[in-house]
C-alpha cells in the first residue's frame, strides 16, 4: 500500500543540504520515492504505512539536522 505525506523541511540552504535530506529519506525501508525541493522547502514522500509511520520521516529528518514539519 502507499501513502503520500508532504513535510516542512527547515535549514536547507543549498542543493546539498536538501541532497542529503532525499538520500536520508530514500534510504528508509519502506520509502518508495522521495523528492525534497530546496525552493519550496517541502519534501513529498510516497511511503508502505505497514512498514513505517510518517513519525519515522519527520525523525530521520532532524537525524540530518534539519527540522521537520507535517503539512499533510
Ligand atoms: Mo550547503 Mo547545507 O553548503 O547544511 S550542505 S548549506
Amino acid at each position: 500500500s502507499t501513502q503520500v505525506c508532504r513535510i516542512r523541511i527547515n535549514g536547507m540552504t543549498c542543493t546539498s543540504c536538501s541532497n542529503t535530506v532525499e538520500q536520508a529519506l530514500q534510504a528508509i525501508q519502506g520509502v518508495q520515492k522521495a523528492q525534497v525541493a530546496l525552493a519550496t522547502e517541502e519534501a513529498e514522500v510516497q511511503y508502505d504505512p505497514k512498514i513505517l509511520s510518517y513519525n519515522q520521516l519527520l525523525q530521520a529528518i532532524e537525524d540530518t539536522g534539519f527540522g521537520a514539519i507535517l503539512i499533510s
